[in-house]
């Protein structure tokens, strides 16, 4: 069963109604039937950063926010939460990190809980990223914790896949474990300023190599390996470039 969007709501939220794009969000992911969303062939990018708890991906998301702002670029963010005990305080980690941006108008940030859904987690985020498209942010952002099989799908409807590390953390391993290696078109080693960063870098730039003959790509791309540290701003310049050479390097191939 699924059932179209409400052709007055979607001409609101066109025209930057952001209550009533938060209100139609609910709706979708509460809705027990699917939601059709007209597609908007749009050059918006979709940039999905997923990776193990802890790692740093809201304070990441944060400072490319911070970057894009000043930029004068709007944003909206998706803070993808998968209900589960693990990740019971990421929503609120999420939002504490985001107050900075809570009273612009050209940030929306929005937390997304699974519960409910009947199609999965992806169908509703993928019909939420539609509708968010219709209301022309410049650039739009989801944060998922990589830690399931659901989150790995989410990561299925962005355009771009950064993947945060952080040193000490079974590294490498870990990642290939949660099918990490398989989704990312960038890696970001986070925390810098630790101790094993270099290293865990070169880790998972092995592994990469490793796991390249199973990676679905369908063109050449080999991700790069970043190292940063959000928390001080460090490495955003050279995050948002990759994300740019990934946008190039996929629209080359279309
Ligand atoms: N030393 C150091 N700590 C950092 C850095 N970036 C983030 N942190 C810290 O790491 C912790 C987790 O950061 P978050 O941004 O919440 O990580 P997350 O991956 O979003 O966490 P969850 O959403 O809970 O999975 C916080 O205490 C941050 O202050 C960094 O570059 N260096
Ligand atoms: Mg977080």
């Amino acid at each position: 069963m699924s059932q179209k969007i409400d052709p007055e709501i979607l001409r609101e939220v066109q025209q930057g109604n952001r209550q009533i794009l938060a209100k139609a969000i609910t709706q979708i992911e509460n809705s027990n039937q699917k939601i059709e969303v007209p597609d908007l062939t749009s050059s918006i990018q979709v940039l999905g950063v997923t990776g193990a708890p802890g790692v740093g991906k809201s304070t990441t998301v944060n400072c490319l926010v911070k970057y894009l702002r000043q930029k004068n670029l709007s944003v909206a963010v998706l803070a993808v939460d998968p209900s589960s005990p693990i990740s019971g305080g990421a929503l609120l980690g999420d939002r504490i990190r985001l107050t900075e941006h809570f009273t612009d108008a050209k940030v929306f940030i929005r937390s997304l809980a699974t519960r409910g859904h009947l199609g999965g987690l992806s169908e509703s985020t993928e019909a939420i990223l539609k509708l968010i498209k219709h209301a022309a942010f410049d650039f739009i952002i989801v944060e998922t914790v990589g830690v399931g099989q659901s989150e790995v799908e989410v990561m299925g409807v962005v355009d771009t896949v950064c993947v945060v590390l952080a040193p000490g953390m079974g590294d490498g391993i870990q990642a290939a474990k949660a099918g990490l290696l398989e989704i990312g078109d960038i890696y970001l080693v986070n925390k810098s300023d630790r101790e094993g960063a270099e290293q865990t870098k070169v880790d998972i730039e092995k592994s990469i190599a490793m796991s390249a003959l199973i990676r679905n790509n369908s063109f050449s791309w080999t991700p790069p390996v970043l190292l940063g540290s959000m928390q001080q701003d460090l490495g955003v310049t050279d995050l948002i470039l990759q994300i740019e050479n990934h946008r190039k390097a996929r629209n080359l191939e279309k």
